[in-house]
């Protein structure tokens, strides 16, 4: 249902039967919470998130359009994380299945203002959905409508924020071996080692050709996220450490030991759409019990 949310932004609250829930802001389409049918938060949000436009939100899952990163005319990460979404009361009709009858359809069409940064007419449509299983769904719909014969071209992401007990506990698996581009290193070119990804230190790797499922195992917790995409050959790893993290004033000193982004993508190769194209994106997040024994 709607809500007000913090300094009275609109939200949408999402509740599955069995207990699970989920809010969007329509400030950025910007998920906040994803918590459990235990009622446990499984996103990360700074304690010193603004919640004050043109600002985004620091944490939960920013969505990054037209633009990933700050490597383009462009703000970085584009700008549908700073507009204000409509709810689509009328969409059409979903190409695959929700199973669930807890979702929203936002919309972000360009202003004119839009225009004159973006030279391009779309309509930008996410489904945020909570499966029977507490599953959160995101599905991002962008349509080229322009009427000038023009295509256009642009990078996305889904920057989600997941919450973890400690990051020195935490494990990623599904990129090993992969190659990435470092954003450290001026997007060099590397390959990644042979087993789980382990963090110690400021992380911001864009790994390419990644497969469907990534997991990240939180030890403490003895908990996975799953993270299952489709459209999203990339997936961006991200902890700032405690340099960057002071260097934020929307982020706690501290706050880098409870959070990791893993971003499912489409970076490397941008998405390209003639007038009439629509592009599909996709990631289902789960978070199930996970008996993982840290080392091995
Ligand atoms: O996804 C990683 C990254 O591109 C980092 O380089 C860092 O800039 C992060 O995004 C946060 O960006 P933001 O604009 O939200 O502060």
């Amino acid at each position: 249902e709607l809500a007000k949310g913090v300094n009275g932004l609109d939200k949408i609250v999402l509740r599955e039967s069995r207990g699970s829930s989920a809010e969007v802001y329509l400030y950025g389409a910007h998920v906040t919470s994803w918590k459990n049918d235990h009622g446990e938060e499984l996103l990360f949000v700074s304690n010193k998130a603004l919640y004050k436009p043109p600002k985004a939100i620091r944490g939960g899952i920013p969505i990054c359009f037209p633009q990933f990163g700050g490597l383009g005319p462009l703000e970085q990460h584009g700008f549908a994380r700073n507009r204000f979404w409509t709810v689509d009361t009328d969409p059409p009709p979903f190409p695959t299945p929700t199973y669930s009858k807890a979702y929203v359809d936002l919309i972000l069409r360009p202003s004119e203002e839009d225009i004159k940064i973006w030279p391009h007419s779309y309509e930008f449509r996410l489904r945020v959905a909570l499966g029977p299983g507490g599953d959160l769904m995101l599905t991002s719909r962008v349509r080229n409508t322009n009427t000038d014969g023009k295509p256009f071209t642009f990078t996305f992401a889904y920057h989600t924020y997941f919450s973890v007990s400690d990051i020195s506990e935490v494990r990623v698996e599904g990129l090993e071996t992969l190659d990435y581009l470092d954003n450290l290193k001026y997007r060099e070119r590397f390959t990644e080692q042979g087993d789980a990804l382990t963090f110690e230190s400021e992380v911001d790797k864009i790994y390419l050709s990644t497969p469907t499922k990534i997991a990240i195992l939180d030890h403490e917790k003895k908990r996975t996220f799953v993270i299952r995409k489709d459209g999203l050959p990339d997936a961006v790893v991200w902890n700032p450490w405690d340099k960057k993290a002071k260097a934020m004033a929307d982020f706690g000193d501290d706050e880098y030991k409870h959070m990791l982004c893993v971003e499912a993508a489409a970076i490397e190769k941008s998405i390209t759409l003639k007038p009439g194209e629509e592009w599909k994106g996709r990631q289902e997040l789960s978070a199930v019990p996970s008996s993982y024994c840290s080392g091995q």
